[in-house]
């Protein structure tokens, strides 16, 4: 098992005070895989699917009060408040600990505590950091394993050396005797997902969905690892890694910040159409990246998985994904079909006349229902994609040449621009963001939600100090060593309402130019906002665009941004004394730029 005394002693600590019957060490093989699989089938808790359709896949269905991460019940317990900064819900780490240890106090009753060893990054890779995360939820085991390296090679590696603690519970104990629910959990007001920054520590409760209960991912390669990156001098970023090859086989690296719900998945797996480019995946949502000794950034997917939304993903939105899903994979929350298949709304054909849906009942079209939870969420291991690039594991990391950052802006953001210089790239990050369109926050529709490096929900401590960190990293290495920066905006619309660019594969059409910019090439003119291509920069053979369109979309209206700049004036009072000076000074730029 394990000699390592500290990791020992906090199993045991925290088994006292969750008092579950059993405790079991996950090791991570093959044939413990489906010995948890096939007993949550026994219990119902799973459904396999039909092998001949999909090989080793299992549905699931949660509780419908436990369908994704819950921001209002995630909490940084910094010991000062200032330090979570005015974006994190903050609790004092005392009185929260001291409100969680009486929920923790016998919740595993009934229950097997699994303790998951587990590494971000690949085994024994110098970049990855190795978590142990102790759970009652055999469903996050199996998770667990598709998401992050996990078993006993971890544990051979940890040694005696340092890990992350992360205490996880559904928070239902079971009486003798009781009857299990098919997804049990605490209701809303007890759910707690808790970082302790300073100790680096989780502590999760009452949730079994997501990034709730998943901790390696959020949790851990975010907003802890946020933390651990500023003391440390490098970056834990909410990005997608890919690699993308020209016709003459030239590649380079590129990453990309985009906020919940974007793209990420489709962008960093997609097909170009144009001729002879490539793209290959590294990773959909999260970037490690560290200075190498030749002074680049190198990035590094600290997942082994892909946990992502099935809803809208289909051959036409993302052929690999639909792949990649084929097999070995645990579905939760999308509809069942009479042939032990899956279906969601957006997967590119018609539902059959029956379906049982996310939640277990009859559905027929008509029913005016929809199948599948929009949450609903397919778990992957990442090696299954056919585009995976060949070096995704390296423990070296591979060298980003940019880094693009983009948000849903229907206006005022043109398709792409780059930034002048690293500073410049940095305020980019810190004003990009999505306008707002959910019903549920109808007082702010049309307003813009920033959301610097789409870190918002996930950067562990304050967000002034965040893009400092960002700032900060200039001065480690050349400047010429640094990625380059760019701004895409692919959600762009006409006064009609209608998208101006067709996005999906076309996308790559965007990349090219990012590519040869990289290269010291690619023409561009300089704007008020930032270096933009002209209007043949993007190769648009084969495209049915018109020129008007084209020029919408490669062109800024001074007027529009005047006002963007107000609004960013505006977002940028919430960081109060914690606003970087360099901030202050480029959107002082921005608007002289835009008044000359
Ligand atoms: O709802 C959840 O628990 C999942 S959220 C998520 C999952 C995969 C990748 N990104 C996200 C996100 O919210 O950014
Ligand atoms: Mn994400």
């Amino acid at each position: 098992m394990t000699t390592n005394q500290k990791l020992l002693n906090w199993v045991s600590e925290m088994a006292d005070m969750c008092e579950p019957d059993k405790i079991y060490w996950c090791n991570g093989s093959e044939e413990e895989n489906h010995r948890f699989l096939n007993e949550m089938v026994e219990k119902g808790l799973a459904i396999e699917l039909n092998p001949e359709k999909k090989p080793g896949c299992y549905l699931f269905r949660s509780d419908p009060s436990d369908v994704a991460r819950v921001e209002n019940r995630t909490f940084v317990a910094s010991k000062n408040e200032e330090d979570a900064g005015p974006t994190n819900n903050w609790i004092d780490p005392i009185e929260l600990k001291d409100k969680m240890k009486k929920l923790y106090k016998g919740c595993m009753k009934g229950r097997t505590m699994y303790v998951i060893p587990f590494s971000m990054g690949p085994i024994g890779s110098p970049a990855s950091k190795i978590g142990v995360e102790l759970t009652d939820s055999p469903y996050v085991v199996v998770n667990m394993r598709i998401m992050a390296r996990m078993g006993k090679e971890v544990l051979d590696v940890l040694g005696d050396g340092e890990f992350v603690p992360c205490l996880h519970s559904i928070g239902a104990p079971l009486a003798d005797g009781e009857k299990d629910s098919t997804w049990p959990c605490a209701p809303i007001e007890e759910k707690y997902i808790s970082h302790f920054p300073e100790e680096r520590t989780i502590w999760s409760y009452g949730s079994g969905y997501g990034g709730n209960a998943l901790l390696g991912k959020k949790c851990f390669a975010l907003r802890i690892a946020s933390v651990q990156a500023r003391d440390e001098g490098w970056l834990a970023e909410h990005m997608l890694i890919l690699r993308i090859t020209d016709p003459k086989g030239n590649k380079k690296y590129i990453t990309g910040a985009f906020p919940s719900a974007c793209g990420k998945t489709n962008l960093s797996m997609l097909i170009p159409t144009i001729p002879g480019w490539k793209i290959e995946a590294i990773g959909d949502d999260i970037a490690w990246m560290k200075f190498g000794e030749d002074g680049r950034l190198y990035a590094i997917n600290p997942e082994a998985g892909f946990f992502g939304v099935a809803p809208g993903t289909s051959l036409k939105s993302n052929p690999n994904a639909m792949t990649t899903i084929g097999k070995n994979t645990i579905y939760t929350n999308v509809a069942l079909t009479d042939d032990g298949d899956v279906w969601w709304e957006g997967i590119g054909y018609d539902a059959p006349n029956h379906l049982v849906d996310w939640q277990g009942n009859d559905w027929t079209p008509n029913d005016g229902r929809l199948a599948s939870h929009p949450n609903a969420r397919f778990t992957t291991p990442a090696a299954q994609c056919p585009v995976i690039a060949p070096e995704w594991e390296d423990p070296k990391g591979v060298p980003i040449s940019a880094i693009l950052i983009g948000g849903r802006r229907p206006h005022t953001v043109p398709l792409i621009h780059e930034s002048f210089d690293w500073a410049h790239g940095v305020f980019m990050g810190s004003i990009m963001g999505s306008e707002i369109t959910a019903a549920s926050i109808s007082n702010d529709i049309g307003k813009v939600r920033r959301d610097p490096f789409a870190m918002l929900p996930f950067c562990g401590y304050h967000m002034g100090d965040y893009l400092q960190h960002w700032l900060d990293i200039e001065k480690k290495t050349n400047s010429d060593k640094l990625p380059k920066i760019f701004y895409v905006n692919w959600f762009l619309k006409d006064e009609n309402n209608k998208w101006l660019w067709p996005g999906y594969g076309d996308n790559s059409r965007v990349l090219k130019w990012v590519f040869e910019r990289t290269s010291g090439e690619g023409d561009a003119v300089k704007t008020p906002i930032g270096y933009m291509p002209t209007l043949d920069a993007i190769d648009t053979d084969g495209l049915n665009i018109s020129e008007s369109d084209l020029k919408h979309l490669l062109s800024i209206d001074k007027d529009k941004w005047l006002k963007e700049v107000e609004s960013i004036k505006e977002d940028y009072k919430k960081y109060g004394d914690k606003l970087p000076k360099e901030l202050e000074k480029q959107i002082i730029a921005l608007e002289k730029r835009l008044h000359d």
